[in-house]
């Protein structure tokens, strides 16, 4: 059988629970040479690429590896060859909208007409149409949380786990739009005898 890959976060939120949740179903691996970015596994015949999260649904895609653990948010509106394998109970978050405490918008409807920092532009605008509002939606990479501040945004829509850090930039919630949690993907088109294997292997495991 030729070796599988599976693709987890190299550095991050999900790359320790990635490598613990593998552990946990038996398996164990010996670092590489290669400046951390594969890792051995030593009683399977499979090894790990370790990779930025945002990349993975890509290796996946594109068939480089079998499998990818990644957070269900990176993969929020992708139409790609990969389905999800099971879920996996770690890495929980929400895509919350979110407005500075002192803000005049109360409300969802209070949105109409106001403008919204995220790095989700696909997920606001269909919740924005889904509720009829026409709202500005600002396409940020990062810091969405100050935007606000800097009058770039009236409201925000970002992950959020504990709040903390929207209640240090004093933001407060307006709605929820997803949850979110890590999740085993699987290529849809690259199949054959070792990932059966793996998934039966898993099964076993669970
Ligand atoms: O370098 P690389 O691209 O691999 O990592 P990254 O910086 O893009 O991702 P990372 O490590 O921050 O997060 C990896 C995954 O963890 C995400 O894709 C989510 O699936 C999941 N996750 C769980 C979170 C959070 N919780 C989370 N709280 N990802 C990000 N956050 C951020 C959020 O964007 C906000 O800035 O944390 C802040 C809010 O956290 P709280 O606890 O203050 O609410
Ligand atoms: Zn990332």
């Amino acid at each position: 059988m030729s070796a599988l890959r599976i693709a987890i976060q190299q550095k991050g939120r999900l790359a320790g629970p990635s490598l613990e949740f593998l552990t946990s179903c038996g398996l164990l691996f010996a670092q590489s040479q290669d400046r951390n970015l594969l890792l051995q596994c030593t009683n399977y015949p499979l090894h790990l690429i370790l990779v930025r999260d945002d990349d993975i649904p890509e290796y996946v895609d594109l068939d480089f590896a079998d499998f990818g653990i990644v957070g269900e948010n990176v993969i929020w509106g992708r139409q790609d060859d990969f389905f999800i394998n099971r879920k996996l109970s770690f890495g929980f978050c929400s895509l919350v909208i979110a407005v500075p405490t002192t803000s005049i918008i109360k409300n969802v409807e209070d949105l109409e007409s106001e403008r919204i920092a995220t790095s989700y532009p696909q997920t606001v605008r269909a919740f924005l149409k889904e509720k009829g509002i026409n709202a500005a939606v600002i396409q940020l990479k990062g810091s969405i949380e100050i935007s606000p501040r800097l009058n770039v945004a009236d409201a925000i829509c970002d992950l959020m786990q504990t709040g903390k850090t929207l209640r240090e930039n004093n933001l407060v919630v307006l709605t929820t739009l997803l949850t979110s949690q890590a999740v085993l993907i699987e290529s849809a088109r690259r199949n054959g005898e070792a990932k059966e294997a793996f998934k039966t292997f898993l099964k076993s495991t669970a």
